[in-house]
């Protein structure tokens, strides 16, 4: 069953995970490789045992897909979860003059005070690059992530591949190509990113009619991370074959350091204790007819009722 390998696995952590110190300061159990497949056919992994945002999965994922890498997009949907990344950026800038944000992710977690301080900060921020163009060129964007990379690879001779539209291509006229792969992760790319991608790599396969994706994702947090990227990939694999003419297959997870942020481990054992629901249905608009093409209101999940949300900090 979808879900429970998911459970599965964040019982693995909490059980055999060794703790290992983070660039985020905050302390993690981690774990090194590890897989789970999610069969589509039984219904869209969208987990139910606590509720996971599935309009802030689209708005990031078409995001993605426009090759667009600044967060103003992000934010004309009320999507939040690139904010601290970008904020980042700009309370280190020579332009910043406001109060001192040093460590602003941690510290709003521990200094009730220091938190609304950030949170007027932050809110400063989003309206600003939401209403000033020039600013939001500045610091609204995360640098050569994600959308960069799939859409618009720097050639060395000059110019640009689309990895997203070759591969769909390939799909269609060479299905049982064995190279059908988009990577995210250009070495040369990294220095000029706010962060470095997690979903480094993906592969298509074609099989009696059937499309599957694998990702490997380098490095997870799986209580905050993990619930999107399977969701957001199990989308993208359903886009994907909408416009190929294929059936969906598997999503087959494949992981390097796999961890839990030690300030989740309460939060993933209240988890672990609920019973799971059914799974939702992806419904996609069929008059859609390009994978670029796609917007908000193209994609549904229907029947999704999932348990109550439990929130958690997330490691800046
Ligand atoms: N850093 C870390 N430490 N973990 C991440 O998962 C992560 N993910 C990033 C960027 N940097 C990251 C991009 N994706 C949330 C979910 C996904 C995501 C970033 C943040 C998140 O905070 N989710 C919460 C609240 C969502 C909301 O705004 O309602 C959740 O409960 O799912
Ligand atoms: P790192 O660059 O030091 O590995 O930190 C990135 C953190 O963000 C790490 O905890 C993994 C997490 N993450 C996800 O789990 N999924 C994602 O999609 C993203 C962007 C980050």
């Amino acid at each position: 069953k979808n879900e429970q390998a998911y459970l599965d696995f964040a019982r693995d952590v909490l059980e055999n995970g060794e703790y290992k110190g983070d660039r985020t300061g905050t302390g993690t159990f981690s774990v090194f490789g590890r897989q789970q497949r999610y069969d589509l056919s039984e219904g869209f992994p969208l987990l139910t045992t606590k509720r996971v945002a599935f309009g802030l999965i689209k708005s990031e994922l078409l995001w993605f897909l426009k090759g667009d890498t600044n967060i103003r997009f992000l934010l004309e949907n009320n999507n939040h979860i690139w904010d601290e990344w970008a904020f980042k950026n700009w309370v280190n800038s020579d332009a910043y003059a406001g109060p001192d944000m040093t460590d602003f992710g941690r510290r709003s977690t521990t200094d009730a005070d220091f938190k609304l301080i950030y949170d007027e900060q932050h809110q400063i921020f989003c309206d600003r690059i939401l209403s000033d163009d020039d600013f939001a060129d500045r610091f609204g964007d995360l640098g050569v992530v994600y959308g960069a990379q799939w859409r618009h690879w720097q050639k060395v001779q000059g110019g640009f591949i689309d990895q997203i539209q070759d591969v769909v291509e390939q799909i269609k006229v060479n299905p049982d190509s064995r190279r059908l792969i988009v990577s995210a992760w250009n070495p040369e790319a990294v220095p000029m990113q706010a962060l470095p991608p997690c979903h480094t790599l993906f592969q298509f396969y074609v099989n009696q009619g059937k499309l599957s994706l694998q990702l490997y994702q380098r490095s997870a947090d799986i209580f905050l991370g993990v619930p999107f990227n399977i969701a957001s990939y199990a989308l993208l694999l359903s886009m994907v074959a909408a416009q190929t003419g294929l059936e969906v297959g598997e999503f087959i997870h494949t992981f390097g350091d796999a961890h839990i942020y030690s300030n989740h481990v309460d939060q993933v054992k209240e988890q672990l204790s609920r019973e799971m629901g059914e799974l939702p249905n992806l419904a996609l608009n069929p008059a859609v007819k390009s994978i670029f093409e796609y917007e908000m209101t193209d994609i549904k999940v229907e029947n999704y009722h999932p348990a109550k949300s439990i929130k958690a900090p997330v490691a800046v």
